[in-house]
């Protein structure tokens, strides 16, 4: 049985959360400056509706030129760039734009989120330590550290307990395959009669970020990378969420459910009577 390797200090995890925030206000910064009025689609990637723009590869490029000065010991995991090894444990995982269609179209709900996690980078297994969200348009910055809380702007968060599931506010997102959309929006069929009301925004990070605040109550999503919920998730968590898969999974690609815990248990179930996880 391999010994897992010592996690940071908290004072070196407040460090990290520092560094995350720094990251990702100066990566914010030149999105903000450098948005030209016609957004070009400079790839596509999975579908041709899941486009990549010369801006998220600036982003990324300038993250991972912060990183190997500040921190060449650690791996990092991006969204748009070949994976990175390290000899430190700690790996940084980075989305550059989340929300690259609301940047392309120039709607007002895309943001930088850096974090960094213990261990391999995958969600069922690694330890999120520290991670920021900086909402491009707005300025608006989410960080959070393990153990340590987390805040908007400085201001300590917790989330929101709705008094009942009918009477949640919840947050979801679509994949960029037709066929994956489809059987998404059948369980949305079984989901938006049951809740208050659904927003679709379209940046998992703020998603998770709004959650965090209480301007959602739940929030779930099929199909997720690790780079969208990474920092995300650890403020939600940080803020006093539940945050998982189905059938008592961990939050994974398979799918990622938050909330407050009696809520976000109540959503679990009706997902899983929708068979929400199951192949498209
Ligand atoms: C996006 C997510 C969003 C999801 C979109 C897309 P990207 O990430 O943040 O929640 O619904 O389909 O995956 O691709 O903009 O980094």
């Amino acid at each position: 049985m391999t010994s897992q390797p010592a996690l940071p200090s908290a004072s070196e995890i407040t460090d990290l959360r520092s560094l995350a925030r720094a990251l990702a206000l100066e990566a914010g910064a030149m999105i903000r400056g450098g948005r030209p009025d016609q957004v070009r689609v400079a790839a596509t990637k999975s579908t041709e509706v899941d486009p990549v723009t010369e801006m998220d590869r600036a982003s990324e490029e300038l993250l991972r030129r912060r990183l190997a000065a500040r921190r060449p010991d650690d791996a990092v995991l991006g969204e748009e760039g070949d994976d990175v090894p390290g000899t430190s444990g700690l790996t940084w995982v980075l989305d550059p734009i989340d929300g690259t269609v609301n940047y392309l179209y120039g709607v007002a709900s895309y943001a930088v989120s850096v974090a960094v996690v213990a261990g391999a980078p995958d969600p069922a297994t690694w330890t999120p330590l520290a991670g920021a969200v900086h909402s491009v348009v707005d300025g608006a910055t989410w960080t959070a550290a393990r153990g340590q809380g987390a805040d908007k702007d400085g201001r300590e968060l917790r989330v929101r307990e709705a008094p009942s599931l009918a009477t949640s506010l919840v947050g979801t997102g679509f994949g960029y395959e037709a066929a994956r959309r489809a059987q998404q929006a059948q369980v949305l069929a079984q989901v938006l009669p049951k809740v208050r009301d659904i927003r679709r925004l379209g940046a998992a990070a703020i998603d998770l970020c709004l959650l965090a605040e209480g301007s959602l109550d739940l929030y779930y999503e099929r199909g997720l990378n690790s780079w969208d919920v990474a920092a995300g998730g650890l403020v939600a968590v940080e803020a006093g969420a539940a945050l998982t898969g189905l059938h008592g999974a961990p939050a994974t690609n398979l799918m990622t459910v938050a909330g407050s815990p009696a809520r976000q248990a109540e959503l679990v179930a009706l997902l899983e009577a929708a068979h929400a996880d199951r192949p498209a």
